[in-house]
């Protein structure tokens, strides 16, 4: 395959150091959450396989509190780090400009602040309200008020992209945006709709609730709220993840993307198909038949961007492959760079996420979704998403951006291979483990290593499963943060001018339809309209009395 790369080495492009150094700050604050949140990741994963966990982590309260560090830690302090840093990144280095500084010092401090008030209400004690922390649970006012800072630190960040965009085109009218840049302000542009359900509930509701200002709120549309960025959030962890694979594993294996217009519209249409959230509400009560099936049949369209993304990006590999020598059918999956951690991370992420990929379908299928809704195996699904395909890619892309922002070599190369695969081996063996706990009805969430009645059929064998397959995953979490420290701390210094990013194989039209591809108002405008006509009536039902009822809360 001799396609050529599109691709400009000459363009010259440096972020000023102190922009660099507070995107690193940005992502060691998310690394330091995973720390922690690893550790009660294990005691989870050991909690299935019946062993008692609290004679284990002496510093846990409750059972609760663990899983609820667990999930804010990981899937909140983390995520919202890495995209508020390495989205940045990606952006200014598509446009070729940098970024405001205090925009970017704004988004770090807010960030910094949220997760020290959020982390010192759930270590105190006063906030076991998992993740997911509608109401009727309620939680300290210092819990809310710091997720309310970490989500302002996100919309920081979008005006920072927002405004880096802005003087770009103002200096190249009538051109297409860069693909890097375009797919990077795509995944904040999305965000910044799907955030607007919890920023409602979390400031019209929560926080005023646990102030004492409201005595009570209505918990169906708290959790309705919730549920409408709470879907659309997975793919907030996701997105930055494709952004690496569209556009830097293709350069990081020598292939290349076939289509910058299929990119585009994979991100369009995460975009457009931001409310399905009822996804997550098929078993709960007030909320239509009819709307429920529209909703299940959109989830199934959903699927379509990742489905693409398998192909496109597989056939980046496969171009990559055969052009370092692979042949035969399968021959180029070979070639491709193994021995490099950030690559292997990466291409593991991908192949956990295709049985991430077919168990959404089966969470997706109404009928199916009553027998697992609330099991293990929606936790067997999620491991095998934002577990893998989204924490596995994190750690791979690390392998490369923590380099480029010290200017140090990787430390340890073959102990971070180790790591990617320990990884992977051990949530392909944990999802396993939930999966099959899930379909003998072993529930989600619940304290199994303290249940005194004897374990029905087929929990013990997927209890087993969990433990081994989490303490592998905790093990291979160890790994990265060991080749992490000692990368920053004794890495060798190297200079390393720019990140690996490739275009496609054709430049964007310039001229025709598909340049409204560029144009956001409309997909916006379309995403707005959906938004109402899919929530607008339950919102509608929900408002007064229910949103502030007097006297006592009203469940
Ligand atoms: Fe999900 C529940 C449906 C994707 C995360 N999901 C959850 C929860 C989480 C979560 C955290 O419909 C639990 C929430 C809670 O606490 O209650 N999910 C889906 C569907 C998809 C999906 C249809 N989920 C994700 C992603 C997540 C995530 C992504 C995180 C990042 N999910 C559901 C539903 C529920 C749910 C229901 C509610 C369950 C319940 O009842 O509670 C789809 O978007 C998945 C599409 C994925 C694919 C796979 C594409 C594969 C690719 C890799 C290709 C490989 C290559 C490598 C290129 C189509 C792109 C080749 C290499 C070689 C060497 C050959």
């Amino acid at each position: 395959m001799s396609t050529p790369i599109v691709y400009e080495p000459d363009r010259a492009f440096a972020l000023p150091a102190n922009q660099r150094r507070l995107i690193s700050l940005m992502l060691y604050l998310g690394f330091a959450a995973l720390a922690v949140g690893v550790v009660n990741g294990l005691a989870q994963a050991l909690n299935y396989a019946d062993i008692d966990v609290f004679r284990y982590f002496p510093g846990l309260h409750t059972y609760y509190e663990g899983l609820t560090v667990h999930g804010v830690f990981n899937v909140i302090v983390l995520t919202f780090a890495f995209a508020n840093g390495f989205v940045s990144l990606t952006t200014a280095r598509g446009l070729n400009r940098p970024l405001n500084g205090g925009l970017l010092w704004a988004a770090f401090v807010t960030l910094l602040a949220g997760a020290a008030l959020a982390a010192g209400a759930i270590l105190s004690g006063h906030a076991s309200v998992l993740y997911t922390f509608y109401a009727p649970l309620e939680a300290h006012w210092t819990f809310y008020l710091g997720l309310t800072l970490i989500v302002v630190s996100t919309w920081l960040t979008s005006a920072n992209l927002f405004l880096s965009l802005s003087r770009w085109r103002r200096e190249h009218r009538g051109e297409r945006i860069p693909l890097l840049a375009y797919i990077s302000v795509v995944t904040f542009i999305f965000w910044d709709i799907a955030s607007v359900g919890v920023a409602a509930d979390v400031v019209l509701m929560l926080l005023p609730w646990s102030l004492g200002i409201l005595s009570g709120v209505d918990p169906m549309l708290s959790r309705t709220l919730f549920w409408f960025t709470g879907h659309p959030i997975v793919y907030f962890w996701l997105l930055p993840v494709y952004v690496s694979w569209y556009a830097m594993i293709p350069r990081q294996v020598s292939g290349s993307l076939f289509s910058d217009t299929a990119v585009r519209i994979v991100f369009l249409m995460f975009l457009c198909i931001i409310p399905i959230g009822l996804h997550h509400q098929y078993a709960d009560p007030g909320i239509s038949p009819g709307l429920k099936f529209v909703v299940a049949g959109l989830t199934f369209v959903v699927f379509l961007p990742s489905l693409l993304t398998a192909f496109s990006v597989m056939y980046a590999l496969e171009i990559g492959g055969r052009r370092r020598g692979g042949s035969g059918l399968l021959g180029w999956i070979f070639t491709l760079p193994w021995g490099e951690p950030s690559v292997a991370a990466q291409i593991l992420a991908m192949l956990a996420f295709m049985l991430g990929g077919i168990t959404g379908l089966i969470n997706a299928s109404y009928s199916i979704n009553l027998d697992i809704h609330n099991t293990a195996f929606v936790p067997g699904h999620f491991h095998l998403t934002v577990g893998s395909a989204v924490a596995l890619s994190y750690m791979g892309i690390t392998y490369w951006l923590v380099p480029y922002l010290e200017q140090k070599r990787l430390w340890g190369k073959r102990i971070a291979l180790a790591q990617a695969w320990c990884y992977f081996v051990g949530v392909l063996i944990f999802a396993r483990g939930l999966i099959s706990g899930g379909l003998a009805g072993m529930p989600r969430r619940t304290a199994i290593s303290l249940i005194d009645y004897p374990l029905p059929p087929g929990w013990r064998e997927a209890g087993i499963l969990t433990g081994v397959g989490g303490t592998l995953m905790f093990i291979g979490a160890v790994l990265f943060f060991v080749v992490l420290a000692m990368t920053v701390l004794f890495g060798e210094p190297t200079e390393i001018a720019d990140i690996p990013f490739t275009d496609t194989i054709e430049p964007p039209p310039a001229s025709g339809w598909l340049v409204n591809l560029d144009r956001f108002g409309y997909w916006v405008a379309a995403t707005i309209v959906l938004c109402v006509l899919i929530y607008g009536p339950i919102i509608y039902h929900h408002i007064p009395p229910e949103l502030y009822s007097s006297g006592s809360t009203n469940y």
